[in-house]
């Protein structure tokens, strides 16, 4: 008889200043879809998708956070319950790349080192306008020890290649899956302060 394993479910948490594409990087890796006028985030919106890998599936639990000041104080909580952060720079704005520093401090302030940290360079497509270079991502990612990707949501590239660079890093399901404290049963979850949520099965990525 097959066993039925539960689900291994993991928290993400997206952060960055206003405006860097955090929102449209979750967008094209959900609906493979991109909008070019912009709608800021208010508070925190939730989304999950589960992803089938070689070896696994796993179900990513994404929480998209504002970049505008007025909602930095929802953010910490949100960090605390999460495995992963990726944190999001816009390569064609420098203050959004130095800006990353005070987002690895508040992660690890929160987390310290038990947390995955990718560093993601967004709007590669940008290439005139481009104000931080791929080294100088680099850089600073050895210098944080963290991971580094750069993207472009507006032109589909390196989506696919982050998320699946993040499950590559995922611990195994025994060590940190919230899977362990919820059971089997799948959890929709109703309250996020301010935020508004719209949960999404998400179609199995070909990842
Ligand atoms: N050229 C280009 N524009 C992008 C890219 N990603 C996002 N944008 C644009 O940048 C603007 C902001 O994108 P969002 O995804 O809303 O940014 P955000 O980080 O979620 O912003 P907040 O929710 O306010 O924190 C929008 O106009 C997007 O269309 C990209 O890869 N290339
Ligand atoms: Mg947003």
């Amino acid at each position: 008889m097959a066993v039925v394993s539960p689900l291994a479910k993991y928290k993400l948490v997206f952060l960055g200043d206003q405006s860097v594409g955090k929102t449209s990087i979750i967008t094209r890796f959900m609906y493979d879809k991109f909008d070019t006028t912009y709608q800021a985030t208010i508070g925190i919106d939730f989304l999950s998708k589960t992803m089938y890998l070689e070896d696994r599936t796993v179900r990513l639990q994404l929480w998209d956070t504002a970049g505008q000041e007025r909602f930095r104080s929802l953010i910490p909580s949100y960090i605390r319950d999460s495995s992963v952060a990726v944190i999001v720079y816009d390569v064609a704005n420098r203050q959004s790349f130095l800006n990353t520093a005070k987002w690895v401090e508040e992660v690890r302030t929160e987390r310290g080192t038990d947390v995955i940290i990718v560093l993601v360079g967004n709007k590669t497509d940008l290439v005139d306008k481009r104000q931080v270079s791929i080294e100088e991502g680099d850089a600073k990612s050895r210098e944080y020890g963290v991971m580094f990707i750069e993207t472009s949501a507006k032109a589909g590239f390196n989506i696919k290649p982050l998320f699946r660079k993040i499950a590559a890093a995922l611990p195994g399901m025994e060590a940190h899956s919230s899977a362990k404290q919820e059971g089997m049963v799948d959890v929709n979850l109703k309250s996020a302060g301010n935020a508004s949520q719209s949960e999404q099965q998400g179609g199995g990525c070909p990842c």
